[in-house]
């Protein structure tokens, strides 16, 4: 899986491309990430990409001339052109469901925004699903950039160790139900015991236990989830 990055602040990635799960699937081949500095498309003399916005306002907006020639060079590298993914709050929310359905794609182009954005332009020129990782907000889309990264490459075969370490998971191909939680040695500290349970060797009462847990927790945090209204009852819409 290829990954092109364009972003204002290409040096934010360099720490975390070269560390542990990222770095390892990189050397084996299995992704590569292509980290591209806007500001080598500006013709501007002193390496502008922003100025302020139509209409007024607060902030800065990212011309739409950089961008479409950054990306329209970068679409030529390699064997096929990238998915083009716009990093914003106001795109749609990534979920394992997007994440499994982007990992069918072999090339990415990921456009980080800064400021007020891009002038909208790069929108209806460019065309690129825009995406949102929650309902907070963040500097830029660099970070976001990142979390979309690793949420993919885990789904590429090979690059987590043990094949079946994200088959459990929380989200996992429409597990919608949390994670239960896990315990290891030692047995007890300071006074917090490991549930009796989990050392009792009886693995249809740990299945049965594990299952519990995830269920409470989901409840007690993510009861949207359950597709449950809030005295318990299943909820009317199907969606
Ligand atoms: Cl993709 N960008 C920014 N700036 N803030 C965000 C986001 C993206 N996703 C959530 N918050």
């Amino acid at each position: 899986m290829r990954f092109d990055i364009v972003s204002l602040f290409p040096e934010i990635f360099s720490g975390y491309l070269g560390e542990s799960l990222l770095s390892k699937a990189i050397e084996q081949q299995l992704v590569s990430v292509n980290v591209h500095d806007l500001r080598k498309w500006t013709t501007d003399k002193h390496q502008r990409v922003d100025d302020r916005p139509f209409g007024g306002g607060p902030g800065m907006v990212i011309q739409v001339e950089p961008v479409v020639r950054c990306v329209e060079e970068i679409q030529q590298l390699g064997q096929q052109p990238g998915n083009i993914i716009l990093l914003t709050p106001t795109g749609k929310r990534l979920d394992q469901k997007l994440v499994e359905e982007l990992v069918d794609t072999p090339r990415h182009l990921l456009l980080c925004g800064r400021y007020e954005g891009f002038d909208h332009r790069v929108v209806d020129i460019l065309k690129p699903m825009e995406i949102s990782i929650g309902d907070y907000i963040l500097n830029g889309g660099e970070v976001a950039a990142m979390a979309m990264i690793e949420s993919l490459i885990r789904l590429v075969p090979g690059v987590l160790g043990d094949e079946m370490s994200n088959v459990d998971d929380s989200f996992s191909s429409g597990n919608r139900i949390l994670e239960y939680p896990q315990y290891t040695r030692p047995r007890e500290y300071r006074g917090f015991q490991v549930p009796e349970v989990l050392l009792s060797g009886d693995h249809q009462a740990i299945d049965d236990w594990r299952k519990a847990q995830s269920i409470e927790r989901t409840r007690d945090r993510r009861h949207d989830l359950l597709g449950e209204s809030d005295d318990g009852d299943v909820d009317q819409k199907t969606s």
